[in-house]
């Protein structure tokens, strides 16, 4: 599959790394298909990071990114999955590789500027999540 899910996450939209983190995926290859700014509501936090219910930063994810506006986006690539995973670089930005996304811009395990989907299965759901099927831009 050639579509992957990414969320600019509250902390690099206030900082205002927005454009910096797109023109580095759009440099990596990757095309826009489809891309919004909102402001998550709790129960659709909730419900985005339900995987993660009995994790002990679970509340605090939440409330994180509730805590302003985030930009969810379809990114389109070959392998786009593994590539952006790649492109983000690893949870903890201290252990990211250098010209990561989290490198770059992460500033903490939690607040670490960008999410990315990590498997097709994910991507599709995560997707639905935030797009309706018509919002998704076939490529020219
Ligand atoms: P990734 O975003 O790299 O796929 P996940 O799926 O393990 O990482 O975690 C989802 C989100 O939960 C992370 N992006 C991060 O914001 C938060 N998170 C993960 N691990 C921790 C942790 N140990 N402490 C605080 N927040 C965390």
């Amino acid at each position: 599959m050639d579509l992957t899910l990414t969320i600019i996450k509250p902390d690099a939209v206030a900082a205002g790394h927005v454009g910096r983190i797109l023109a580095l995926l759009e440099e990596k290859g990757f095309r826009i298909r489809a891309l919004r700014l909102m402001h998550l509501t709790e129960p659709q936090a909730r419900e985005f990071y339900a995987v993660h219910r009995e994790r002990p930063f679970y509340a605090s994810l939440v409330k994180f990114m509730t805590s302003g506006p985030c930009i969810p986006a379809v990114l389109q690539k070959p392998g786009a999955v593994a590539a952006l995973r790649e492109a983000i670089g690893a949870t903890d930005p201290a252990e990211a590789a250098p010209g990561t996304v989290r490198a770059l811009y992460a500033e903490s395990k939690e607040r670490n500027a960008i999410h990315a989907s990590d498997s097709d299965a994910n991507a599709v759901r995560e997707a639905g999540f935030f797009f309706a099927e018509s919002d998704v831009l076939a490529a020219e």
